[in-house]
């Protein structure tokens, strides 16, 4: 923890005098105007917010501290073996604007494990809820029930803390709740799925290969490998996403890194954001129950995304608010899937939808991206090793934006952001100006 705390110390250190300048500068600086359109549409297009962590190019993708997720795959200290970039690596990243050695990835990992123990409390309350319940509402129940364990809440609360320490404590918390989300979903997962039957935490292995190991689906190595590639690549997409902002937001408010994510969790449950993987499969696996045996086509295919459009539903799995291109996320995914499981009936299938897909929506002269995003394959490769149950797979998406999400709230607080509170207005006010 002292070199993590060290080198984020380093860095701030370095940024300071920009962020100085940029505050009493630069501060009357227009960044663009806002319009009518973008007050009613989500405020798409705004710039109105900071995340050091990662930074999105409509056309290239996301970019963790200034790398591409190619270059996070290829730069990323691996597990032995294994070709994936280690997703705690990245947090490392997008912490310490560093790509860690191994021996740092191993240090971080010991660390995590000496914190990853949850509470007895957490336990009952998570053992408690009804199997119907949705894992993401389980998750974020999970996460509340922790919030009393946040060294940030306690040291507010003594009356002590300073301005200056908040991103300490924050930090403290951060690598807590990425300690225990993936035993707190491991145990969701077992709950529901497997009767309540639990694998125990191996403290020899990786972060996101020891989650793979506990929720213990699949002895294949290389279900190990796609849990590393899914955590690394669903890490952090700037602070714009609904899981994203809603945690920032959160946090502005000083509230604790455990209620903040918890609301951000909230946040991903929606279909049009980390649901749609659920979605997705489901779709997926509802066309391939209606061609009954048959090989997919592109004809077919269109018409079975014609007559979702027709149905009042989205294609899950297809657009998205800012990028204009295929997600680079979705390219990585398959091309691993690809090289491992080409013949798999579902990946087959998505590859059919990726030809049929776009142009229909293209078609409706109204879809700003038709291509595929993140959530067009994540399930297909996960349901290759067994993992079918759709339901749990936003809380994969979840225990991966995590690292993203509290490395955020760390550098909100280093750079002692204030709390967010953006104007509203009424259709009336609006109408007036919009008459001026
Ligand atoms: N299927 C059907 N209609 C769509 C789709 C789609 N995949 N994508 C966009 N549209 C519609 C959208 O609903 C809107 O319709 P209307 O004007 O009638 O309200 C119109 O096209 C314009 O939307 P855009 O400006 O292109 O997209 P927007 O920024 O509003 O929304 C998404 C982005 C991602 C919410 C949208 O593309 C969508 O609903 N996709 C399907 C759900 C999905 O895959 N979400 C996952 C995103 C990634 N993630 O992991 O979070
Ligand atoms: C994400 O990963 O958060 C999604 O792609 C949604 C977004 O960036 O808006």
């Amino acid at each position: 923890v002292d070199t993590l705390k060290h080198k984020i110390q380093g860095l701030a250190e370095k940024k300071a005098p920009q962020l100085t300048a940029l505050r009493k500068e630069h501060g009357g600086k227009v960044l663009g105007e806002t319009t009518v359109g973008q007050c009613i549409g989500g405020m798409r297009g705004i710039t109105c917010m900071i995340s050091e962590t990662s930074l999105l190019d409509p056309m290239e993708g996301i970019r963790y501290r200034g790398r591409t997720l190619q270059d996070c795959m290829d730069q990323l200290p691996k597990a032995p073996g294994s070709k994936i970039g280690l997703p705690e690596a990245s947090f490392w990243l997008l912490l310490t604007d560093e790509i860690p050695s191994d021996a740092e990835v191993k240090a971080l990992n010991e660390e995590l494990h000496k914190r990853s123990a949850l509470p007895e409390s957490v336990v009952k309350t998570i053992d408690s809820l009804p199997k119907d319940t949705h894992p993401m509402t389980q998750l974020s129940i999970g996460l509340l029930a922790l919030q009393p364990t946040s060294e940030f809440g306690k040291a507010y609360r003594s009356g002590t803390l300073k301005k200056n320490e908040y991103w300490v404590y924050t930090l403290e918390d951060a690598l807590s709740l990425v300690a225990k989300v993936p035993i707190l979903a491991a145990r969701i997962f077992r709950n529901v799925f497997m009767e309540g039957k639990h694998i125990p935490s191996d403290p020899s292995m990786d972060w996101a290969g020891n989650y793979a190991q506990m929720l213990g689906v699949s002895d294949d190595a290389l279900f190990k490998d796609v849990t590393r590639m899914y955590l690394m690549l669903h890490a952090d997409h700037e602070a714009g996403n609904v899981s994203a902002h809603t945690t920032h937001l959160v946090g502005s408010a000083l509230s604790d890194p455990y209620y903040s994510y918890a609301a951000g969790v909230c946040g991903l449950a929606g279909p049009l954001h980390g649901l749609a993987n659920q979605e997705c499969l489901r779709w997926l696996k509802n066309t391939r129950q209606e061609l009954g045996g048959k090989e997919p086509t592109v004809e077919v295919l269109t018409q079975f995304a014609k007559d979702t459009l027709a149905s009042g539903k989205v294609i899950p799995g297809f657009g998205h608010g800012v990028l204009r291109n295929t997600d680079p996320r979705y390219v990585i995914q398959r091309q691993f899937a690809q090289d491992n499981f080409p013949n798999d009936p579902l990946v087959k299938l998505a590859e059919v939808c990726f030809q049929a897909i776009p142009p229909v929506l293209e078609a409706t002269g109204k879809v700003k991206n038709p291509w595929p995003n993140v959530d067009a394959l994540s399930g297909t490769c996960m349901q290759y090793f067994g993992l079918d149950q759709e339901d749990y797979y936003t809380v994969i998406f979840a225990v991966s934006r995590a690292l993203g999400c509290t490395s955020n709230l760390v550098w909100s607080r280093m750079m002692g952001l204030p709390i967010e509170r953006p104007k509203s207005v009424t259709l009336d006010w609006l109408s007036t100006k919009a008459a001026e």
